[in-house]
């Protein structure tokens, strides 16, 4: 199947996904590993009808996830990363501001990309070489430098170490940019970048399903998505993750790199 015939039928899946997400209220919580690192039901749950309906579409890939430990060798052939709900603390909170994720890997690079937050009714998707879009609208973002940028990040509130260092992070950047924004979903900060809302995105510890999507997406609308050697992105294990528009991003790694 290509590409787009199989980026269509993906999209029936992942807005059903959307949808049952939307409508649910998370009563039962688990900590995975810590206090900050929340799992409800509805993460398990619309992984496995993310899981059973991709496979019905495309019985070759393998899945990585979030959820059940589902783990994959991403390096070789085609494979769906999921993420089913991102920003799980924004949706136990009620906040409104979670996505669901999917991406396909092919020998371990971004192919293709969704990301959908159904409370905006934003359906972000990429295919690589195609260019990104928006509720079908293409997205062409322009270079603009980090002094005129808004700067999205992601604090790792789960790793308490760096969150320290990301505080100081943000202090060096408040002394160039305009302001920042701490939002809580990173598939959907990175979106964002592609939407030209913020011109610069960073986070310090992300998973391969919380920018695998996202990040095809940003880099498909003209953004530099990389990590803190300015080196593309790998999906086998956690990374750091700068991105934005070309000039931006590259100051906000340099940034980045020269506070400890
Ligand atoms: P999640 O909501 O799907 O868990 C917030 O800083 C961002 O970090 C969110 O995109 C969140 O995704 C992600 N995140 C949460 N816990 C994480 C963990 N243990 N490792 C890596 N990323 C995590
Ligand atoms: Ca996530």
């Amino acid at each position: 199947m290509d590409l787009e015939t199989l980026c269509g039928k993906m999209e029936e899946t992942v807005r059903r996904a959307g949808a049952y997400v939307r409508t649910a209220v998370p009563q039962a919580i688990d900590e995975k590993s810590g206090h900050s690192d929340l799992v409800t039901e509805y993460d398990v749950q619309t992984q496995r009808m993310l899981m059973e309906e991709l496979s019905a579409l495309y019985p070759e890939a393998e899945f990585m996830g979030e959820e059940e430990h589902l783990q994959a060798d991403v390096t070789v052939g085609d494979c769906f990363v999921i993420d089913p709900i991102d920003g799980t603390a924004n949706f136990v909170a009620g906040y409104n501001r979670s996505a669901v994720s999917v991406a396909l890997l092919r020998d371990g690079q971004p192919v293709l990309g969704m990301v959908y937050h159904p409370w905006a009714e934003e359906f972000f998707s990429a295919i690589k070489g195609k260019g990104a879009f928006l509720n079908g609208r293409k997205l062409t973002l322009s270079d603009r430098p980090l002094a005129d940028s808004l700067v999205g990040f992601g604090s790792c509130p789960y790793y308490r170490d760096l969150a320290q260092r990301t505080t100081r992070i943000l202090g060096a950047v408040l002394d160039v940019a305009p302001d920042i924004r701490r939002m809580g979903s990173a598939a959907l900060d990175l979106c964002d970048i592609a939407a030209g809302r913020t011109g610069a995105f960073f986070e310090l510890k992300l998973s391969p399903w919380d920018y695998a999507a996202a990040g095809l997406i940003a880099q498909e609308a003209g953004a530099k998505v990389f990590d803190l050697q300015g080196e593309p992105l790998g999906f086998s294990n956690p990374s750091p993750v700068v991105a934005g528009a070309p000039s931006a991003a590259e100051e906000l790694r340099t940034l980045i790199n020269k506070t400890k």
